[in-house]
């Protein structure tokens, strides 16, 4: 038996279950960290759980029991609400713990560890004591895999745990099977005091302290997932760390099979900033999914091998309507575990949710509390039905459209990686990089997303986001970048990279370029440029399709016509603005990013000068017939 002293000093406020739970993981290390933090937070009460379908049932029960859920009609749907001010991630408040000489950069959010460590522990101590302790064990990727991570979770929260077990495999047995060996990440949460609405109330003090050394997160004062679901965006950032050790990469990625001719399924990867078209791109109707935000990324044997670190998903449920969400839309309208949260609590026991199909209600209860048509908050502003960032939680093997590979433990292959964000004026809606150094610096690493209510905090301002990475990166983004350049080092097939772009505007009109569905229709290119299925038309900026491939596909996928018009408007070369960003992008990396790999600049000062060549020949805006087809 392993060394149990640590067990053994809170084995009194342990039911013997609970005590042999933990007991059954033979792991000296986490019993020391579960004993500290039940002595430091004082539950009322503990509770270890399984793998075990009972063990899950008690947690759904208890977050009803508990009021931070409330059943719905539908059989397994249930409702949740946080704080008003409490519904998004809180950046101001995430913070690195770092020993004296570690900078990670003026972007990354960071304070000195022991103080901290001091303020967390302060807020921590005794916080539990009108609260049961729930202790969870993971796995995030498939369980049994050799590329997935051990974590445990200890909460206060209920509805974390519920939420957890739709999202992650349950890796209880995984652990007994590593038992020392198990290499694990851990996340202590508390939501802290709760109003009588069942929310966190003492918000000044929400914090969320990462300690990349010890792999853990602290969590306090807060309910909304991206600051308190360990295994999510707090458990990303201990990845990437271990990642840049380790020569992999952890990315704010989907994961999905696009399928081509003749049966054929190719996997995609595609990173998106929150709230950019990352799950309604995995969710395209006739393509599978894996994943919709975070993937891990191996080499074996000179391929790469992707994997999902969860097996739900937590979407936002804003515009979901019966015709552009078909496969959502029906699970969202079955019986089956749902918690959906923040939207508006109807009269009939029924949600409705922003942009939902049929009329807005007149009246209903939302995180406002009673609330009705034309209602507003304290400073005047109406409030609409649900919160911009409402969303939905649940088991991807609700969808029709779940992969059979999900939980594959070998992971799949993808054939290519696309970066999108949120870009009013410059890059076309898809293009191809030239090689794996040209798209990963000018796609990935000079991506620039306009904020969204994702994240606390003003939206539709251009922000810098390399890889759609920014708000998780654990590393300085110097190295990030330079970690993302090696990765293709020695792949005898690396992943053609792309960049794409939903958002384009008419430079006069202003108004958008693309349908929501024409996405499918790039995907599909893409995956046939991926086999080098169809030719392309070389730009300065990289392969873009040509108009007949496209066509076709329209008329094929959507039965559309799609005009040559249309096509000369979206891929049109925008050079002053590819310059601009371009040149904007080389700035920041040049005056507030350390060890920028010399590489970016060479890669960009090319790209830059290809521009300007074109533009002397061209013009400012250049349609794509004056640039050469390629094979
Ligand atoms: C995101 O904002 O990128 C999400 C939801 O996927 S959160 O859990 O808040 O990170
Ligand atoms: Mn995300």
């Amino acid at each position: 038996m392993a060394d149990s002293k640590p067990l053994d000093r809170i084995k009194s406020r342990l039911s013997p279950e609970a005590y042999q739970r933990l007991a059954a993981i033979q792991n000296p290390e986490l019993h020391a960290f579960v004993a500290k933090y039940v002595e430091i937070c004082n539950p009322a009460r503990i509770f270890v759980c399984t793998d075990s379908e009972e063990d899950k049932a008690f947690i759904r029960e208890e977050a009803i029991r508990s009021g931070e859920e409330r059943p719905l009609k539908m059989p397994g749907h249930t409702l949740h609400y946080e704080h008003y001010d409490d519904q998004g991630r809180d950046k101001e408040h995430t913070k690195f713990l770092l020993p004296p000489g570690v900078d990670l950069g003026p972007d990354i959010g960071a304070m000195d560890k022991e103080e901290g460590l001091a303020e967390i522990h302060g807020i921590l101590k005794d916080i539990m004591k009108d609260h049961t302790m729930y202790i969870l064990f993971f796995t995030l990727g498939p369980t049994n895999s050799e590329f997935s991570i051990p974590a445990v979770q200890i909460t206060d929260s209920p509805y974390v745990a519920h939420s957890e077990h739709l999202l992650y495999r349950s890796g209880y047995e995984d652990w007994r099977r590593l038992g020392e060996k198990a290499r694990f990440f851990r996340f202590v949460h508390s939501e802290g005091e709760l109003d009588e609405r069942k929310n966190s109330k003492n918000l000044h003090l929400r914090r969320m302290y990462i300690d990349n050394e010890n792999s853990t997160v602290y969590s306090t004062n807060t309910q909304y997932g991206g600051n308190t679901i360990g295994l999510k965006k707090l458990a990303m950032r201990l990845a990437i760390f271990r990642a840049e050790k380790e020569g992999w990469l952890t990315e704010h990625m989907l994961l999905m099979g696009v399928h081509g001719p003749a049966g054929r399924v190719t996997y995609f990867t595609g990173a998106f900033p929150s709230m950019c078209g990352k799950t309604s791109t995995a969710m395209i109707p006739g393509e599978t999914i894996l994943g919709d935000d975070i993937a891990y990324l191996f080499k074996k044997n000179g391929r790469v091998r992707a994997v999902n670190v969860e097996k739900g998903m937590f979407g936002i449920i804003e515009g979901i309507n019966s015709v552009d969400d078909v496969i959502v839309w029906k699970a969202l309208h079955s019986p089956g575990e749902i918690i959906f949260s923040n939207v508006l609590l109807c009269e009939d026991g029924t949600v409705y949710w922003n942009g939902k199909d049929g009329p807005v209600p007149e009246r209903g209860y939302n995180h406002s509390g009673e609330w009705w048509k034309g209602k507003k908050d304290a400073k005047g502003k109406e409030i609409p039905p649900s919160h911009k960032n409402a969303r939905f939680t649940l088991d991807l093997s609700l969808l029709e459209n779940v992969s059979p590979r999900l939980h594959d433990p070998e992971g799949v292959e993808p054939a290519g990686f696309i970066y999108g964000g949120r870009d009013s004026d410059t890059w076309m809606p898809v293009r191809q990089a030239f090689d794996w150094d040209h798209g990963i610096i000018t796609m990935g690493a000079f991506l620039e997303s306009e904020t969204t209510a994702a994240t606390l905090g003003k939206e539709g301002v251009r922000e810098f986001n390399p890889m759609s990475n920014l708000d998780f990166l654990s590393v300085p983004i110097g190295r990030y970048v330079g970690m993302n350049l090696d990765f293709g080092k020695g792949l005898t097939h690396p992943p053609a990279i792309f960049g794409v772009n939903y958002f384009l505007r008419d430079l006069e009109t202003g108004k958008w370029l693309n349908d929501k569905t024409d996405k499918a229709i790039w995907l599909k290119w893409m995956e046939l440029r991926a086999h080098g299925d169809v030719g392309a038309i070389q730009t300065p900026v990289g392969y873009i399709p040509k108009y007949e491939d496209l066509r076709r596909l329209f008329k094929e996928v959507h039965g559309k016509e799609y005009t040559k018009e249309d096509y000369v408007k979206q891929f049109s070369l925008r050079v002053p603005q590819f310059l601009a960003k371009t040149r904007r992008v080389m700035e920041i990396y040049r005056t507030t990013v350390a060890n920028t790999p010399p590489v970016l600049f060479q890669v960009a000062e090319a790209e830059i000068a290809r521009l300007e060549k074109a533009r002397a020949e061209h013009g400012d805006i250049i349609p794509p017939d004056k640039f050469p087809v390629v094979a």
